[in-house]
């Protein structure tokens, strides 16, 4: 083992993702469905629709088909899939009995996504106590809901969302203190968050591959190449990571974007859009009981060239109407004549942290 100092900290933190979620609850809601290859998503139109998958079930997955493929290739990958339309509303739900059954154990709770949360256990004392725990959360999950979930157990919070992922589905592992450093090891440098695929080139550049190389690599090398960033990428390697379980920092924003099916600069088209996506968030909005204060219009033109805007009122409000318009606004704003492919309206500064990030792009 190579001589690299490790976090020493006492903590045990639990993080938990439901398994292909979406799918999950259609599954589980229509008891046909199960064992079939399912893609949630954009209408795949005969392989010439538009927009992407949000998930598949693993039967789905054997042919190839991944979260954010577009749907055409999906299509082409397993045609007799059953192709469906998101229902948001029931996804919201179930994410929300999933987090009440998380919350009744009295532990710090931190939502970050839909279907994910971390829970601070460290005062169950040790990591035996903590097993326990989570053998009984994913028990209740499943006798109460019909849902299958993932935990990891370990003593940060990026080493136990990486251990949630390692056994799904309906996984459970636990890396202890002393393990930490064996589990890092051997995983691809792009799995420490901040690695993405630029960073990952760049790093394989120098003969870094795996968190190992990472963790046992000279640092000042790494910051005369990086930057200081590369001293918190270093921490990470080698399972040093202090941050924290922080309640209430699940809500950032109801989004709901669209791809047209074909690129379009009708502006009653464009008009007509705006609507229906202010009505789908405004609903949103409603249904978490929550008001926002900021506005954002996106619009991805041909080539990809995406702009957003802006736009937060001195107060919070709820009412569709001022929402509707204000997105009208910002979309007038920005529209230059291109052809658009991709509109969105996100809304945001809550009022209440009580919800979730709720995204949806099909
Ligand atoms: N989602 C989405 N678009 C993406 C990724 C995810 O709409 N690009 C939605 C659908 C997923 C849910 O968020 O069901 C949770 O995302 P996960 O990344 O946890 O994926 P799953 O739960 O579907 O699968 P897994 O079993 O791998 O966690
Ligand atoms: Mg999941």
């Amino acid at each position: 083992m190579p001589d690299i100092a490790f976090g020493t900290s006492q903590r045990i933190i639990l993080h938990l993702d439901m398994d292909r979620f979406y799918a999950s609850v259609e599954m589980r809601d229509r008891p046909k469905l199960r064992r079939k290859p399912v893609v949630i998503g954009a209408d795949p139109n005969h392989g010439k629709g538009r927009g992407v998958v949000a998930t598949c079930s693993y039967e789905a997955r054997a042919f190839g088909i991944r979260s954010a493929m577009p749907i055409s290739q999906a299509f082409v990958l397993c045609p007799h899939a059953v192709f469906l339309s998101p229902d948001f509303s029931r996804y919201v739900k179930a994410s929300a009995d999933v987090m009440a059954i998380l919350k009744t154990h009295g532990f710090p709770l931190q939502q970050v996504s839909i279907d994910e949360a971390f829970l601070d256990v460290s005062r169950l004392g040790t990591f035996p106590a903590a097993t326990d725990l989570a053998v009984r959360i994913k028990d209740t999950i499943l006798t109460r809901l019909g849902l299958t979930c993932s935990i990891g157990l370990a003593p940060t919070k990026v080493v136990a969302k990486l251990a949630s992922e390692v056994h799904k589905p309906d996984g459970l592992i636990v890396v202890e203190p002393e393990n930490l450093f064996s589990f890092l090891a051997p995983m691809p440098v792009r799995k420490i968050p901040g690695i993405g695929k630029k960073s990952e080139a760049d790093l394989f550049d120098i003969g870094i591959r795996t968190i190992r190389d990472l963790a046992a690599f000279d640092i000042q090398v790494l910051i005369a190449r990086f930057g200081r960033s590369a001293i918190a990428l270093q921490d990470l390697a080698a399972g040093i990571d202090r941050s924290e379980v922080k309640e209430r920092e699940g809500v950032k924003s109801v989004s709901r974007e669209t791809t047209f099916t074909n690129d379009t600069d009708d502006e009653h088209l464009i008009a007509v859009t705006i609507d229906a996506l202010a009505e789908e968030v405004c609903r949103n909005l409603s249904d978490e009981s929550l008001h926002c204060r900021t506005v954002t219009v996106k619009v991805r033109y041909q080539g990809f060239v995406t702009k957003t805007k802006a736009r937060t009122f001195p107060h919070y409000t709820g009412d569709p109407v001022t929402l509707r318009t204000c997105a009208h606004s910002l979309i007038r704003d920005i529209f230059d004549g291109r052809k658009i492919r991709l509109l969105g309206i996100r809304l945001s500064s809550f009022d209440t942290c009580d919800a979730l990030q709720m995204t949806l792009g099909v």
